[in-house]
């Protein structure tokens, strides 16, 4: 089985880059635990724990000796809106995850033995950017996301580690930055502490999604109308302005309960429903993960921001999560 066979069936099954890369420690190790120390993960307590895995890529699978890292696009020429573009569709964990299997198999049927091999989309101590630009499919932008020079930065990242021995890649070594710095100025809450380092607990993607807690009152004008997600130093990038593509993967087409709605009536029609009608708009969707207590939250806030506050009485949100952390 060689390395191009494999990619030109990952190209075959939709992913739009491919590339592969050996396991080994990961190069920005010290970054991560430096970024731990200081505090940037917030709640995400998942993230410290597994810290040492996530130094070298054999320790979360020992039986593999390559990744094969893929890409998939998720349409950043959608209009902006309150759900960032990524979620307002399928789960891509459950899309991405069933591509890998498939090239999982095909691996298995023509390399004439059993091949192990484990998928990765968000789901293990990995750090897929990492790996990703070693395995040559983009730089890491100022703004931290991978970017590409033909796809820009919307787009998933998934990696395959088999027990094959892989031609690799080469790294993607250029900055394509340059001496841009339009993410780190857009960004509306000011999260970036200095290029390619994001304090998460400012950024608005963590506080509508991750955090359990209540979004601090200093933030939450800074949130505007942003109901789960944030796109907007991504949007701002040049490579997007210029390489983003229109969506065509179905799946991840804007939901019933989203699609069409401005802020106001979703963050309405959030506030409305109840823990049915939430499992029943949410089913299969990665919004799920705020579950409804977070949404009501974020809508909430949201409404605030609007300025029309006639909108907010009718509903019951859980005071733990509406109240303000300011002392
Ligand atoms: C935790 C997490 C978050 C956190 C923290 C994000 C962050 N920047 O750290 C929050 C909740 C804020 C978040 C938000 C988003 N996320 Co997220 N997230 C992750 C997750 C699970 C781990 C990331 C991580 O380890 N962060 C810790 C920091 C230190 O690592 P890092 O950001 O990857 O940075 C690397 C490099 O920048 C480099 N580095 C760090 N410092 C320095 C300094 C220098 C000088 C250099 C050269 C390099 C360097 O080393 C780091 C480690 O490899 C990954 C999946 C995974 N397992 O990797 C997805 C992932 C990074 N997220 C993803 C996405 C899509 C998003 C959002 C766009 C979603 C949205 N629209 O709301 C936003 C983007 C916000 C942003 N500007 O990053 C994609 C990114 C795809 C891409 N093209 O890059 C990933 C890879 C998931 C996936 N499988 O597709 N996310
Ligand atoms: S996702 Fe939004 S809040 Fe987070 S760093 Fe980017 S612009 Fe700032
Ligand atoms: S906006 Fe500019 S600095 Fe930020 S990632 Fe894009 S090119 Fe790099």
């Amino acid at each position: 089985m060689n390395a191009e066979m494999i990619k030109a069936q990952a190209y075959g099954l939709g992913f739009d880059l491919a590339g592969i890369t050996a396991l080994g420690p990961a190069e920005s190790a010290d970054a991560f635990d430096r970024w731990i120390e200081a505090g940037y993960a917030g709640e995400m307590s998942y993230l410290p724990r597994g810290a040492e895995k996530r130094r070298d890529t054999r320790r979360p699978f020992p039986a593999a000796a390559s990744a094969i890292l893929v890409a998939l696009d998720y349409g950043g020429r959608q209009p902006a809106g309150p759900v960032a573009r990524y979620a307002r569709g399928d789960d891509y964990h459950d899309v991405m995850w069933r591509m890998l299997s498939s090239l999982h198999d095909w691996i298995d049927e023509n390399s004439g033995r059993a091949v192990a091999g484990k998928s990765y989309v968000d789901t293990g101590p990995i750090l897929e950017r990492d790996l990703a630009r070693r395995a040559g499919l983009g730089w890491f932008g100022k703004n931290t996301n991978l970017v590409n020079p033909r796809l820009g930065s919307f787009f998933f990242i998934g990696a395959l580690l088999v027990d094959l021995e892989l031609e690799q890649d080469a790294p993607f070594e250029a900055d394509r930055c340059g001496s841009c710095t339009r993410c780190l100025d857009a960004c509306p809450t000011q999260a970036f502490v200095e290029p390619r380092v994001l304090d998460a607990t400012k950024c608005i993607s963590y506080l509508t999604i991750e955090a359990k807690s209540a979004i601090p009152m200093e933030l939450r004008e800074s949130v505007g109308e942003l109901i789960y997600g944030c796109d907007i130093c991504q949007e701002v990038c040049p490579w997007n302005v210029r390489f983003a593509q229109e969506l065509k993967v179905p799946a991840f087409a804007p939901r019933g309960f989203i699609a069409g709605k401005d802020a106001r009536s979703l963050a309405n029609d959030i506030l409305a429903l109840d823990d049915a009608g939430f499992r029943a708009a949410f089913r299969g969707s990665p919004m799920k993960r705020a579950k409804l207590a977070g949404l009501k939250r974020n809508a909430e806030v949201v409404l605030r921001n609007l300025g029309n506050e006639n909108d907010i009485p009718t509903v019951h949100v859980d005071p733990a999560i509406s109240r303000s952390t300011c002392t």
